[in-house]
């Protein structure tokens, strides 16, 4: 619970009256009389797990990414749209799909030995194809193949022998159904993206997907049904209601993603992590691991194992949960490059998961300098799980902000070394946690501080970086002046709306470590922009990049100035008034020059 005290920019946190995950006032519509309470108990697990894996396997992963043996510009699990294929034509890849080398339990293995909790794995995409032995159509995996076999059972069975949790998406838009068309058919170019409903089959192909939804959740027992394709053309807020009830009534204990559309109980942001996360609201980020979610053989563009487990950090620290794909081949196999970072992820979970797995979202408003925070609270006691990924090289990790702290921290010890205390004092800045020269892990260590009762965290002023550097961030600005924003939602987060150019924007900051910095800014701009940077009496005359849009983001390095004096620094940007044009600014960053190098 926040109270507001009679000190300015002080916030009096009462962690112990902060109960874990209870959202006031945001139940999801489910139209069930269900009580918040009620929505705590159901959620419970899924918000505990924090961590699952996304299948999409399909016909597609048959075709992988090839057509008539030409490569498809986009996903490979959407090549029946992109290369125009007529669904006669790509009906026919069901007679080559025989996934011999498909194993149920090896596949559970590799999502449980990555610490994922649950599996949500495609039993229709938009192509249509069922993965599913359902009575509602031939086009299935069983009577439709040469394999002749149900994967959703298998994996259905294999998760609850290993004690993972089963889930399933489910699209709405369906490429191959005959109550669908192209929204707006091209006879010469057949692309199926947006359907429609075929006038006067709506309720056909209603009664055709709770058909396929009722199996689902009578002989599979999904704990989650993850819709997706809700954009088609007259697929209503309503409509998805009036399904969201009729699938609660058959499993009163399912949960539903909010692509059901017009009901849902948790938010689905997807290749990108909300940079404020989604406060009152239960969401997860899904994403690829390279940049396909059928799979594509030509696609080797992965994600590092750190990126993959900084994101998984990020995304609990914010209060998320994070759906981590992977798009298997046409033989049934998951990618080795998937498999290595998996088991990789798994290593850094088996010491570091007790802090993601039932954390809620940290309680510090400001970006932490060197990581993120996760939090656990039990009666008065609270836990702060500190993810390092930038490790003080002075051996001092200061938590800004984090007061008064002396005579309440009970413990403080590092996750890979929990027999060995750690010192902690209380600065002017914040609370100072002793730590050893050396990082327990490059990606990111978990410092824990365990203390009872209130804890107050004051705005502490954006400090340096381990490495000396300043990030000042959109989110962090001062904004001056009559139409300038900061935009959040989806990808943005930036500084926009820079229309008025007597608009300006600034930050303060803290440098303990004075001397030259490059001066770098991130920076969207359809058209010529003029700006002036000005910090420690220097002004630099600066020229936007020219990104062609509002949302192409560069890097620009802008110049150099010198803060000659430790202490509070302010910097601002003021636009050039002759012959502004509007620029968004996603962050500005001061890098150290080091002596005789580079910026
Ligand atoms: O079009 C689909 C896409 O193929 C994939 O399934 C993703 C996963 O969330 N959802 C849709 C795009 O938003």
């Amino acid at each position: 619970m926040l109270a507001g005290s009679n000190m300015k920019n002080r916030i009096l946190l009462t962690l112990a009256a902060f109960t874990c995950c209870s959202f006031p006032a945001v139940p999801a519509p489910t139209h069930l009389d269900e009580t918040p309470a009620q929505r705590d108990a159901r959620m419970a697990w899924w918000r505990q797990a924090r961590f699952g894996m996304f299948i999409h396997w399909g016909l597609y992963s048959e075709a992988a990414g090839y057509w008539q043996g030409q490569p498809t510009r986009g996903a490979g699990e959407w090549i029946m749209n992109d290369m125009r294929i007529p669904r006669s034509q790509y009906a026919t890849l069901a007679s080559h799909f025989d996934p011999v080398k498909f194993n149920a339990d090896d596949w559970v293995r590799t999502a449980k030995a990555a610490g994922m909790k649950y599996l949500v794995i495609t039993s229709k995409h938009h192509d249509g194809f069922c993965m599913f032995h359902t009575r509602a159509t031939p086009y299935n995996v069983v009577d439709g193949t040469p394999w002749r076999k149900d994967p959703l059972l298998a994996l259905s069975k294999a998760c609850r022998r290993q004690g993972v949790k089963f889930c399933v998406y489910y699209s709405i838009m369906d490429w191959h159904s005959p109550d669908q068309e192209p929204a707006d058919p091209d006879p010469a170019h057949p692309t199926y993206n947006p359907t429609r409903f075929v006038p006067g089959k709506k309720r056909d192909y209603i009664r055709y997907m709770k058909t396929e939804l009722k199996e689902l959740i009578t002989q599979y027992h999904p704990a989650v049904l993850w819709f997706d394709g809700q954009w088609m053309n007259g697929w209503t807020d309503e409509d998805g209601r009036a399904l969201y009830r009729y699938l609660r009534s058959l499993d009163p204990a399912l949960i539903v993603n909010n692509r059901v559309k017009g009901a849902g109980d948790y938010e689905t942001p997807e290749q990108h992590i909300p940079p404020q996360g989604l406060p009152g609201h239960d969401w997860e980020t899904c994403m690829t691991m390279n940049d396909t979610w059928g799979y594509k053989k030509e696609d080797h563009h992965w994600k590092s194992t750190q990126t993959l487990i900084r994101n998984l950090v990020d995304i609990a620290s914010k209060g998320g949960n994070y759906l981590l794909n992977v798009g298997p081949t046409g033989e049934g196999l998951i990618p080795e490059a998937s498999v290595e970072r998996l088991r990789e992820i798994g290593k850094w979970l088996k010491v570091n998961g007790s802090a993601i797995y039932g954390t809620t979202a940290s309680p510090f408003t400001r970006q932490l300098p060197w990581g993120r925070c996760t939090m656990k609270v039990s009666g008065d006691a609270t836990t702060l799980y500190l993810h390092v990924f930038e490790w003080p090289p002075d051996g001092r990790l200061l938590v800004p902000g984090l007061m008064n702290m002396k005579s309440k921290i009970t413990s403080a010890y590092l996750l890979a070394d929990p027999l060995h205390a750690l010192g902690t004092e209380t600065t002017a800045d914040g609370t100072v946690v002793s730590v050893p020269a050396s990082a327990p892990d490059k990606i990111s260590s978990t410092v824990v501080l365990k203390f009872k009762g209130a804890s107050e965290i004051v705005a502490a002023p954006i400090l340096q970086k381990p490495d000396g550097s300043v990030l000042l961030p959109a989110s962090e600005a001062r904004l001056h002046g009559s139409t300038l924003q900061y935009e959040s939602g989806g990808p943005l987060d930036d500084i926009g709306y820079w229309t008025n150019p007597e608009d300006w924007a600034d930050w303060e900051f803290k440098v303990e470590r004075p001397g030259k910095f490059t001066v770098s800014a991130v920076i969207a701009a359809p058209a010529p922009a003029s700006f002036e940077l000005s910090a420690a009496g220097q002004t630099l005359r600066c020229a936007a990049p020219v990104t062609g849009s509002y949302v192409t983001f560069k890097p620009v390095e802008l110049g150099v100035i010198e803060i000659s004096v430790a202490g509070r620094v302010t910097l601002a940007v003021h636009p050039v008034k002759a012959g502004w044009q509007p620029m968004n600014l996603k962050a500005v960053k001061l890098t150290p020059v080091v002596a005789g190098g580079g910026g």
